[in-house]
């Protein structure tokens, strides 16, 4: 953000009335946290704020505040349309592109006629915002929300509340594997720092988030690691799937394999992994790899996805057997590269 974005950015959050929050699709800790920490923020500066969020958010971040407000487009569409409608200035956060959002709020964000301001890390941004904070070079949306607020427009220490704080942390966390990976940044402690001496308790975050897991996810992790993993040693590879029927048998519930990836990705000669689902509709598919294998383009290329160099993720329509063979094939053209 140069200048001038910075005093557009403060002109529009100082004229603005109704502010609208919107993010991604499967809302994970960081869609989560990104969206409440400026829902609390805004809110204690006096705005008629609210979060939208396309579907059902985990039950481990039921405790973050502000979390009991938060609209979630499906089941309560109508709702969302006028929020979104009546707003004057809209923030899209931890996404960045309008179709990420899902299929009902992709065109509402579009159209609408809101100022708009993205804060995003992922790469290549393609939505139309009057104000766009983006940087891939960070651990996550909630920690440039922290920068956006704080450092950007330098709003006083003292606006941050010790909710905005706890809701920022959970962002941090979650995207980094409670900062195992994508976080080696300097500042990025810096931070967390910053929050800690406000008051956040790190080891209670951590239980609520990570000890709060549902029976359902258990069982479906126990079945993902007893019976659905293949390790391709000779390719540095493994993957790991769901069936529709496993999810089902199983009581799957949104977030239950949240993370299920990273461990694919947790044994030694590893260096690339995926993880397929199968969601009815489409198969999810998400990307995980060490070091310099850049996850991105594979999901570019070959899934018609994206995300990060370590991480990234895509939407496979079509039968699941198919999408897995279509991995396993494509992996001959990174003999050399790969392994
Ligand atoms: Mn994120």
């Amino acid at each position: 953000m140069n200048k001038v974005d910075i005093e557009k950015a403060r002109t529009a959050i100082a004229k603005a009335k109704k502010i609208a929050i919107v993010s991604h699709y499967n809302p994970d800790g960081d869609a989560i946290g990104s969206s409440l920490a400026l829902y609390n923020f805004m809110e204690n500066e006096g705005k008629e704020v609210h979060v939208i969020i396309p579907n059902r958010f985990p039950d481990f971040l039921a405790w973050m505040p502000g979390s009991e407000n938060i609209v979630v487009e499906q089941g309560h569409g109508s709702l969302a349309k006028k929020i979104l409608k009546e707003a004057d200035l809209l923030f899209v956060v931890d996404m960045n592109a309008p179709h990420r959002a899902g299929k009902a709020l992709e065109g509402q964000i579009i159209k609408s006629k809101a100022y708009k301001i993205l804060i995003d890390h992922h790469v290549h941004p393609d939505i139309d915002c009057d104000v766009m904070y983006s940087c891939s070079k960070t651990t996550s949306a909630s920690e440039l929300v922290y920068n956006f607020l704080y450092k950007k427009l330098k709003y006083g220490k003292e606006k941050l509340s010790l909710a905005i704080a706890q809701c920022l942390y959970v962002g941090i966390i979650t995207d980094t594997g409670s900062l195992t990976y994508s976080c080696n940044y300097a500042e990025t402690y810096t931070t967390v720092h910053q929050l800690i001496k406000k008051g956040v308790d790190g080891e209670e975050i951590h239980r609520l988030v990570y000890d709060n897991y549902s029976e359902s996810r258990m069982r479906l992790l126990g079945l993902l690691l007893s019976q659905r993993m293949k390790v391709m040693k000779n390719k540095a590879t493994s993957y790991t799937y769901l069936d529709a029927d496993d999810l089902k048998r199983n009581n799957y519930k949104t977030g239950d394999t949240e993370g299920f990836v990273n461990y694919g990705l947790s044994m030694n000669g590893i260096i690339f992994t995926a993880f397929f689902s199968d969601r009815g509709d489409r198969i999810h598919v998400s990307f995980r790899s060490k070091g310099t294998f850049d996850v991105n383009l594979f999901a570019r290329k070959h899934f018609n996805g994206g995300g990060h160099r370590n991480a990234s993720a895509a939407d496979y329509f079509g039968k699941l057997e198919d999408a897995i063979a279509l991995f396993e094939q494509v992996l001959d053209e990174y003999e050399g590269t790969l392994y």
